[in-house]
């Protein structure tokens, strides 16, 4: 009770506060609701996924979204977060029509929450990307969780320096707990996860594959630039900012991204990266959120409608 006083849906809360508030709605919420726990995070935070479904047994195509894996992209978290409550108490009280009748969502908003609890320090702090786990060089720590991905691993973009580089792939695949735990949950739902949408803090950009060349696209392309669009529109029509939808190579190549995982490794057809918000890159002021987050649900509210009809 006393975490969930601190706990501000359009604020920027701490990692217990967000945890705090996610066992209050699946307590509250105990049919629609539920926390699945992944593991540890490198310092031992333990990682839950809220699974959001009306009918689970029905084996429903499933809609994963992830957040925070760069610390100081607050936004993310924020968003996710604001989307599960959406999730759960719009369809609590039937206004959402039916968007939880024929679609699961599985959200985990921290993926990064050693790196998030860091960022939210000390003002020096603020600008913290990386996880936070121990490097070959024991004063350097952290690696770019969004490089750290086993689909073309290090092919470009990405640096081997973990003391001077924002985007230091880890010295493996896979070194990242955080990383693994997302992994896992795209295989072992990989038969229902039919779109992954991982959320991030730079621009407004909703990117698909592949992120590690700008040289090729997917042979689905355009089916994966058609969804975007519409999502663009969607939080367009609700008077937030339009996406520039495009293969994430084409804005700048890096390898070892979740979305070229999801959709290369686990064969999920829908896979993006959305970037919020165009103008204030990492540090989106805090009094905007409550526009915001409304905004952009109507984008993610255009996901579930497709993902139903396909
Ligand atoms: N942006 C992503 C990043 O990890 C990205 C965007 C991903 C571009 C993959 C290309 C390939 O750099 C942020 N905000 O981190
Ligand atoms: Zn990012």
């Amino acid at each position: 009770r006393r975490v969930l006083r601190s706990f501000n849906i359009f604020g920027y809360n701490s990692f217990g506060a967000i945890q705090g508030y996610l066992e209050e709605l699946a307590h509250k919420f105990p049919n629609l609701v539920q926390l699945q726990e992944l593991g540890k995070s490198f310092e031992g935070r333990t990682m839950k996924l809220v699974k959001i479904s009306s009918q689970p047994e029905a084996g429903n195509p499933v809609i994963f979204v992830d957040a925070g894996i760069h610390s100081r992209e607050w936004v993310a978290p924020a968003m996710a977060t604001y989307l599960i409550s959406r999730l759960a108490t719009d369809s609590d009280s039937m206004q959402i029509g039916g968007i939880l009748d024929g679609v699961d969502w599985y959200i985990l908003p921290v993926v990064n929450p050693d790196g998030y609890e860091y960022s939210r320090s000390s003002a020096n702090k603020r600008l913290w990307r990386k996880t936070r786990s121990k490097t070959t060089n024991s004063r350097c720590y952290g690696v770019d969780g969004n490089r750290n991905y086993g689909f073309k691993w290090a092919v470009s973009g990405v640096s081997n320096d973990p003391c001077h580089a924002e985007t230091f792939a880890g010295n493996k695949a896979f070194s990242e707990p955080e990383t693994r735990m997302v992994s896992s949950v795209m295989l072992d739902n990989k038969q229902r996860i039919k779109l992954y949408v991982s959320l991030h803090s730079y621009g407004q950009y909703l990117v698909y594959p592949w992120g590690y060349t700008g040289d090729y696209l997917p042979k689905q392309w355009k089916k994966l630039d058609n969804m975007g669009k519409a999502v663009s529109v969607a939080v367009q029509r609700a008077g937030g900012k339009p996406f520039k939808v495009m293969s994430a190579g084409k804005w700048y190549p890096a390898a070892g991204g979740s979305d070229d995982f999801a959709y290369g490794a686990a064969g999920i057809p829908y896979s993006y990266t959305m970037e919020l918000t165009e103008g204030y890159e990492f540090t989106f002021p805090e009094s905007l959120l409550s526009k915001t987050l409304p905004q952009v649900y109507e984008g993610f509210k255009e996901f579930g409608k497709r993902i139903k009809k396909e």
